[in-house]
């Protein structure tokens, strides 16, 4: 008899375990789509494509390249997207569902010809019951309309960030059962987990289940969850029996759960608890379907005055936003490269992310669960809103889809919306103030709806409006009353012109409004990883004028506990078409590349937020360096090590350099570089253990003296205008500033230095995208005026390649709408027309490049000379019309 029992009970499992794993498949389709460019009404029905369409695979983009060209704008526009999916015979009696994890920024579907459904929005998911429009043990055609055009409807209306049009995140189909748990609602897992009461001792955990029954017949089912701790123990078993009507879709069923002594979910330790939720056939017992979330057991709460606290506990929230884009790729990017991006602000030290300015890629939001990352999230309403109805109600189902999607995730903590949306406040509203009154009573009646919304679906969590540095304004529109939390993006000293105003915001922003919580939404800087500067500006893009600003603002941030958190802005540089700058089309905030190289901001954070010790050599992507030879033949540069240690002793090519206390996590070594390699070992001492770092650093060192032959003189490369040093990677060359020619040396005669007006100061360089060029930065300065070029080397043959872009006489007189003010204005120019002799020869005559050209464009004429006597090279500059001017120049000796 017992063994009889046995064998039914083995034999129950057997066929248990077979039924669980037909309960529910889930599997990507992005392989092989055909894709069209363009629009083709034809796509929906007619199955066969010809030869003007391509094969792609999905994550994909249409503008992985537009984005960066010469051209300016992007396509924006209609795609096609079509392939058969082929549908098993045995999965008949299944209902099937298509979830698209994003696609930018409408979607049609058609299936076999027939709309599969609509989708508005470009960065949260959604799905589509798709049961009906299939035939299966058939194939069946897909066509998918994606179109990323400006539509006044559905947010962002425009942004610092390209608008990247395809289906650029991964497409699932999901079989499931007649009944099983919900699928479309709002493209959720259909499992909604709250904590309604959780401290050291327990938590009560509370689960709501949207069951849809696609059946006629009335069902009834046990609803169980499962949950299992961190240590992979199951602490507890509820279940419920449901009985679901026929044809019933999204019924809830509720239960909660008390777990005892709870592990906590932390930032430290972020222990995850896993929910299973199954739900079986009550008759016969069989798996119809089952979700798996997760579950951290944390509490908090933002203080006005305390700032963050987590578990009880105060912690000040460090990190940065993102943007999901990277080189060469535009959004469309797989999974990996999502969590190399959470990875990396984790080994920074960050414990913050601002998902920003869009919902993100599930897989983003997953590694910040497992990482212990708080996250805020934000739907992406940007600069300014459309004041009707069909603007709102997108912004509103996009919060919605926001809110469920990302319901379960520890690591949110806050809902977010609007970023700086009173920038941009549409044109006829700007001069007329009564209009502009009724401008932002519409964006406050529109807040006032989402945030409304948003405490009604999510009462566990924060609210917080993002506003730009304009106190008065957001004040005024009674925005900065409407949210849980004020967020602020503040860039003093860097559009505006002192970091000192920075701390006077701060102050005076919370004094005015003593009870609000308060977090620094974005504060960065424009770095151009090849350009570098020891005598850094605002606006010249070097990595030590950004150095000198985190610098600044990392330490007003630590001193106010009513600070709860800061994102620097940008993880990484990312792509924002309408950008000039040093690296056209990309905003260079980020503290890492496009690629995902390390920035010095980078490294400067990662010594201030690890607990363990750091030792971190700065310009550790500035391998090629050069400069002119001291008597002794080195060049004395400084070196900022960056640690958390005491102190710090610097090595160069095995030879100490002594040692260096560590302030503010920076000590500062001035480093005798000499010709050619030099090893750089920076050494700290944390008890007996050693922690180390080393970089490799090539200096091109040049003579002062150029005929001196113990330091041959080989090639030079100098920016004319300019005080910035510029590492051209590619190339490996570097290009220096220009100085004043001096005897038996090298250097500019005569003019000066060109600058571009602002109406509040001005630029250090142009600001223009050169075309015909990826060095940008070196045509972007010049001299006007300039009378000769003199270099005194020795005997020998030199290719002379000078390097010219008219920087005046733009017209476009496009302003940036984010440099509030400080564009170049518009100047008086006449055109310049001029002769350029060497050594007395004309080598180039009648030179006009803006009508042989056009401006800034760049130009490089090269010409050989033959010096076969002491008088070394002179470049002289004869003006016909104008002034003359030179951009850069390079001579390199050949024999
Ligand atoms: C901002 C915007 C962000 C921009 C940033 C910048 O305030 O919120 O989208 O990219 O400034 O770099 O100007
Ligand atoms: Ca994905």
């Amino acid at each position: 008899m017992r063994n009889f029992l046995k064998i039914i009970i083995l034999i129950f499992c057997v066929s248990f375990e077979l039924q669980a794993s037909a309960s529910r498949v889930i599997s990507s389709i992005n392989e092989s789509w055909h894709f069209l460019c363009g629009d083709s009404p034809g796509a929906i029905n007619n199955e066969s494509v010809d030869s003007s369409w391509d094969m792609v695979n999905i994550p994909h983009t249409w503008n992985a390249s537009d984005a960066t060209d010469e051209i300016p704008g992007y396509y924006r526009g209609v795609g096609w997207y079509k392939r058969t999916v082929f549908i098993p015979e045995d999965k008949k009696g299944n209902e099937v569902t298509i979830y698209f994890e994003g696609a930018n920024q409408e979607v049609e579907l058609f299936i076999n010809g027939k709309s599969a459904g609509k989708h508005a929005g470009g960065y949260t998911r959604f799905s589509f019951n798709i049961t009906e429009l299939l035939n299966f043990g058939e194939k069946n055609v897909f066509a998918i309309r994606v179109s990323n055009e400006y539509n006044e409807n559905i947010p962002p209306l425009s942004a610092d960030f390209t608008f990247f049009g395809g289906i650029y995140r991964d497409i699932y189909l999901i079989y499931t059962n007649k009944l099983h748990i919900s699928t479309t609602h709002y493209a959720s897992s259909g499992v909604y987990i709250s904590i309604p009461e959780v401290n050291d001792k327990t938590a009560k955990v509370h689960i709501r289940t949207l069951l849809t029954n696609a059946d006629k017949s009335f069902q009834s089912v046990l609803v169980q969850h499962t949950i299992v701790s961190p240590e992979g123990k199951t602490v507890s078993v509820i279940s419920k029996q449901v009985k679901l009507p026929g044809l019933s879709d999204q019924y809830a069923d509720n239960q909660e759960i008390v777990i005892k002594n709870p592990i906590l979910w932390s930032t430290d330790s972020p222990e995850l608890y896993t929910v299973f939720t199954q739900v079986y056939d009550s008759k016969n017992k069989i798996l119809l379907d089952e979700v798996t979330e997760p579950l951290g057991l944390r509490w908090f709460e933002f203080s006005a005055e305390k700032g963050f606290v987590l578990n009880g506990k105060p912690i000040k929230l460090i990190g940065t936003s993102r943007h999901q884009c990277y080189e060469k790729m535009g959004n469309a990017l797989p999974d990996e490269m999502h969590v190399r991006d959470v990875l990396l602000l984790k080994s920074m030290g960050g414990n913050f992310l601002r998902v920003a300015h869009y919902p993100q890629d599930p897989v983003v939001m997953e590694m910040c669960d497992k990482l212990g990352i708080i996250t805020s999230v934000e739907i992406p309403i940007v600069n300014a809103i459309t004041e009707n109805e069909d603007f709102t109600q997108n912004s509103l189902e996009m919060a919605k889809e926001m809110v469920y999607q990302d319901f379960n995730r520890p690591s949110v903590v806050i809902w977010a919306y609007m970023n700086e949306v009173l920038l941009r406040i549409p044109a006829p509203y700007k001069e007329d103030l009564e209009k502009k009154k009724n401008y932002f009573s519409s964006v406050n009646e529109l807040a006032s709806k989402i945030e409304a919304q948003i405490r009604k679906d999510d009462s566990g969590r924060y609210t917080m409006i993002p506003c730009h540095g304009n106190f008065n304004d957001y004040n005024n529109a009674g925005l900065t009353n409407i949210p849980m939390i004020v967020g602020w993006n503040l860039y003093q000293g860097w559009y505006g012109d002192s970091f000192n105003k920075f701390d006077t915001f701060l102050d005076t922003a919370h004094e005015k409004l003593p009870n609000v919580p308060f977090i620094i939404t974005e504060y960065g800087a424009d770095v151009d990883p090849r350009l570098h500067s020891f005598d850094p500006v605002r606006f010249d893009y070097t990595a030590e004028y950004a150095n000198q600003y985190h610098e600044h603002y990392i330490k007003a941030i630590k001193e106010r506990t009513f600070v709860a958190g800061a994102n620097i802005w940008n993880l990484n540089d990312f792509h924002s078409e309408e950008r000039g700058n040093a690296v056209p089309h990309i905003n260079n905030k980020g503290i890492t590349t496009t690629t995902r190289e390390l920035k010095d901001t980078y490294l400067q954070y990662r010594a201030m937020c690890l607990s363990q010790p750091v030792v971190l050599i700065g310009g550790s992507n500035w391998k090629i360096r050069g400069g002119i030879a001291d008597t002794d033949y080195t060049c004395k540069q400084p070196v900022k090590i960056y640690s958390n240690l005491e102190k710090v002793e610097l090595f160069l090519n095995s030879q100490s350099l002594g040692y260096q206390n560590v302030k503010d996590n920076i000590a500062l070594f001035e480093v005798p570089f000499v010709n050619g390699e030099n090893t750089l070992e920076a050494v700290g001492f944390n008890g007996n253990k050693k922690v180390n770092d080393m970089l490799k650093i090539d200096f091109r060192m040049i003579s002062y003296n150029l005929k001196d032959m113990a330091l041959p003189f080989r090639e030079i490369n100098v920016m004319l205008g300019s005080k910035r040093y510029f590492e051209d990677k590619q190339a490996s060359i570097v290009w220096l500033p220009e100085k004043k020619y001096t005897e038996g040396s090298w250097g500019y005669v005569g003019g000066k230095n060109y600058v571009k007006l602002t109406r509040h100061g001005s630029q250090p360089a142009s600001d223009s995208e050169i075309s015909g060029t990826d060095n940008d930065p070196v045509f972007q300065t010049m001299r006007t005026g300039i009378e000769a070029f003199r270099l005194d080397v020795p005997k020998g043959q030199y290719t002379i390649s000078f390097h010219w872009a008219e920087l005046q006489g733009d017209t476009s007189g496009k302003s940036l709408v984010y440099n509030l003010g400080d564009d170049a204005l518009k100047e008086e120019f006449s055109g310049r027309v001029f002769d350029v002799l060497v050594n007395g020869e004309k080598v180039i005559p009648g030179l006009d490049i803006a009508s042989e050209y056009g401006v800034q464009r760049a130009v490089v004429k090269k010409t050989i000379v033959d010096v076969f006597d002491d008088r070394g090279i002179t470049i002289s500059f004869n003006a016909i019309k104008g002034e003359p001017m030179l951009n850069a120049i390079r001579i390199y000796r050949n024999y």
